[in-house]
């Protein structure tokens, strides 16, 4: 059944009672993920769903989304209201057993139907559970009725409170404190989720609202070009090399799949992929189907327009993937989620139904736009060159052992210890400070490895000048582990990298520029959380024979207080420090290196497409999106010695 069919009418029979709601709040983790925020935010997440779930069935256009001031979260939606007849077996409605018992909703029981849900899909009740209060109102039957609810129990009866001319639904929940670490909302971390959402459904109607003292905000977030529009948003800080943004979709039965793409002058790709609205990360049946396709068709029609001759080696898929913007989208009736984060499509039908229609539609594209065909073919073409440019540089370093894994860097003071999880790597900014690190160190677990200057931006640089900067060379055969597409973690040599520059506006700049190149070429490195931020100090301060670092202009501050308050000795002048090559060898140790005193702050993504486009803006070349984004977040950047 397809997503937007409309399905039978829904009835209580169709809810089947699986269990009550202690087990949630005895382990959250389990049905949320976390009681961090993205437990809480997750909370938001399932509600509205349900109301997604309800649009895409054909019976609700817009869904409004409100931040209350007291960090509550109101969601209300224009559907045909949930249920409120009594549930045959249990003699409550509908609606209360939607609230009170885990597993119910209309999935249960067969006929029913969603679409849509959050990772765990498990809903209204799971809300309840973790809300110390949650409200219903539904418009239904000419009637306002309202229940409400508090930490998975039913606090009121179903009531009718008044009349309804419109049906709808509308929820309300606050999450509970005891439950949460904290449970303060961010707006945009809702605002990415909704936007996203209102591309990934065209035409259904979502705003969020923020009425938070000092936060008044709102938006609207509607589509009708739905993933037209998203490649549109993705590429608008990039430069496209063709004008159409490539569509199509194709729906059967029990599925359906659609496809946006266009091709940018970057040489990175940006592909997301998506599974009944969930950001499948990990890829799955559906993106090896689209993967597939591609590469086929940009080879065959290649060799049709004569582009490259019928016996050459043909375009690889980095090759017709280089700089391409793209969104696979499928929704399915039953799907199946694997993977380490349950973000990995399973369903093999997804591959060739997937597959089939990219190779039908995008050769139809390329056929009937040959100029833009052209302009797409050229691009492949490059890079299919500058790969093999590089591989030849790569064979000449190799033989000559520059990229060997026994040939280690000159500059690289490397540790003894030979088991990776033991050992440490410190990225530092320039000779001097390179020295220090050296002579402070643990050599038994942590190396050094000094960068000198900048590096290149690898972001603006293909792969085979890339291999010529000599920083990158040091580090891609320090770490060992190749890069790429031959990124090989169990060959990583040691498991914490640490970047360690300067607290200044250079040192920001070199730290973007490492993060960057780890991103772009070495994603694992990120996402296995190998990749740390140093924390040196900012000031030094002295009191006889006492010394104190300071890491922050607050804390510096503070401790100032805190000294003149004791009274006791003298107060040095504190020593403001300018760069890392200002310590000397025990005072870098102590203070950044040293296991039991340091602050590593460590490198997350959080979100694909946002990661992309902080990288796209920063090290890009459009300035004026630059600019906009360092003076929104100038407030965020702290110790920054402009
Ligand atoms: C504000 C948040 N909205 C909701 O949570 C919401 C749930 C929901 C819904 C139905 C309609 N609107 C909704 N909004 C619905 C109605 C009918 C059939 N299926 C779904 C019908 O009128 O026949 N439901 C959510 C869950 C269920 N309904 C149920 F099927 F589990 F009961």
């Amino acid at each position: 059944m397809a997503a937007n069919i409309k399905e039978q009418e829904y009835n209580a029979e169709q809810i089947q009672v699986l269990e009550g709601l202690d087990p949630v709040r005895k382990r959250p983790g389990m049905y949320i993920g976390s009681t961090g925020p993205r437990g809480l935010h997750h909370l938001v997440y399932e509600i509205v769903d349900n109301s997604i779930d309800e649009a895409l069935a054909g019976y609700c256009k817009s869904i409004a989304v409100t931040i209350l001031k007291d960090n509550a979260i109101e969601v209300i939606d224009d559907g045909r209201g949930m249920p409120v007849d009594i549930h045959p077996k249990l003699g409550i409605p509908a609606v209360e057993v939607i609230h009170t018992v885990l597993h119910a909703g209309g999935k249960f029981g067969g006929g029913g139907y969603k679409v849509s849900g959050g990772l765990h899909g498990v809903g209204a009740s799971v809300v309840n559970a973790l809300s110390e209060f949650m409200e219903v109102e539904v418009k239904r039957n000419g009637n306002i009725y309202r229940q409400t609810y508090a930490k998975g129990k039913t606090t009121s009866k179903l009531e009718i409170v008044g009349e309804a001319k419109k049906t709808g639904t509308k929820t309300t929940f606050k999450p509970d404190p005891e439950i949460f670490d904290d449970t303060v909302y961010d707006y945009d971390t809702l605002e990415h989720r909704l936007r996203e959402m209102a591309f990934l459904n065209k035409g259904i109607k979502i705003s969020l609202k923020d009425e938070r003292d000092g936060r008044k905000k709102s938006e609207v977030f509607h589509y009708e070009g739905g993933l037209r529009e998203y490649v549109a948003h993705l590429n608008k800080n990039k430069e496209a090399i063709h004008p159409d943004i490539i569509y199509f979709e194709n729906k059967k039965k029990e599925y359906e799949m659609e496809v946006s793409m266009q091709y940018t002058d970057r040489y990175n790709e940006l592909l997301l992929s998506y599974a009944n609205n969930i950001n499948t990360t990990e890829g799955g049946t559906h993106m090896v189907g689209f993967k597939i396709a591609l590469t086929k068709v940009m080879n065959d029609y290649a060799r049709k327009a004569k582009i490259i001759k019928e016996n050459d080696d043909g375009l690889t898929g980095e090759d017709v993937r280089e700089g391409l913007t793209a969104i696979v989208s499928v929704k399915l009736t039953e799907p199946q989620f694997e993977g380490q984060t349950k973000t990995k499509l399973g369903n093999s039908e997804m591959r060739g139904f997937v597959e089939a229609a990219t190779t039908d539609n995008l050769m139809a594209f390329l056929e009937e736009n040959p100029a833009q065909a052209k302009i797409i073919l050229d691009k492949c073409l490059r890079a299919s060159r500058a790969r093999e440019a590089a591989r030849k540089a790569r064979e000449l370093t190799r033989r000559k052992g520059v990229l060997d894994t026994i040939a280690l860097p000159g500059k690289l003071a490397d540790c003894s210890e030979k088991d990776p999880s033991q050992c440490e790597i410190f990225l530092v900014e320039g000779d001097s400070a390179g020295g220090s690190a050296k002579m402070g160190r643990d050599r038994k677990r942590q190396a050094i490895l000094p960068l000198r200057g900048k590096i290149l931006n690898v972001e603006k640089a293909r792969l085979d000048r890339m291999l010529n900067s000599d920083e990158i060379k040091n580090m891609i055969t320090a770490f060992g582990c190749g890069i790429g597409e031959n990124f090989n973690e169990e060959k990583l040599r040691y498991h914490k990298i640490v970047i360690m520059t300067d607290a200044d506006v250079d040192g920001a700049h070199i730290r973007t520029l490492l993060l960057t190149f780890f991103y772009r070429h070495m994603k694992p490195l990120i996402e296995g959380g190998y990749v740390y931020i140093a924390q040196p100090p900012l000031y030094r301060t002295e009191r006889g024979k006492e010394v104190f670092y300071t890491y922050s202009e607050e804390e510096q501050q503070k401790l100032i207080r805190d000294l003149q308050a004791e009274g006791k000795g003298e107060i040095k002048t504190p020593q403001r420090y300018k760069g890392l090559g200002e310590m000397d060898a025990e005072q870098l140790w102590e203070t950044t290196m040293d296991y039991d005193k340091r602050t590593l702050i460590q490198v997350t993504v959080d979100n694909d497409t946002a990661a992309d486009e902080i990288f796209t803006i920063l090290m890009g070349d459009k300035v004026p999106p630059r600019r906009k984004f360092i003076e929104d977040n100038a407030k965020y950047v702290k110790n920054l010695d402009i």
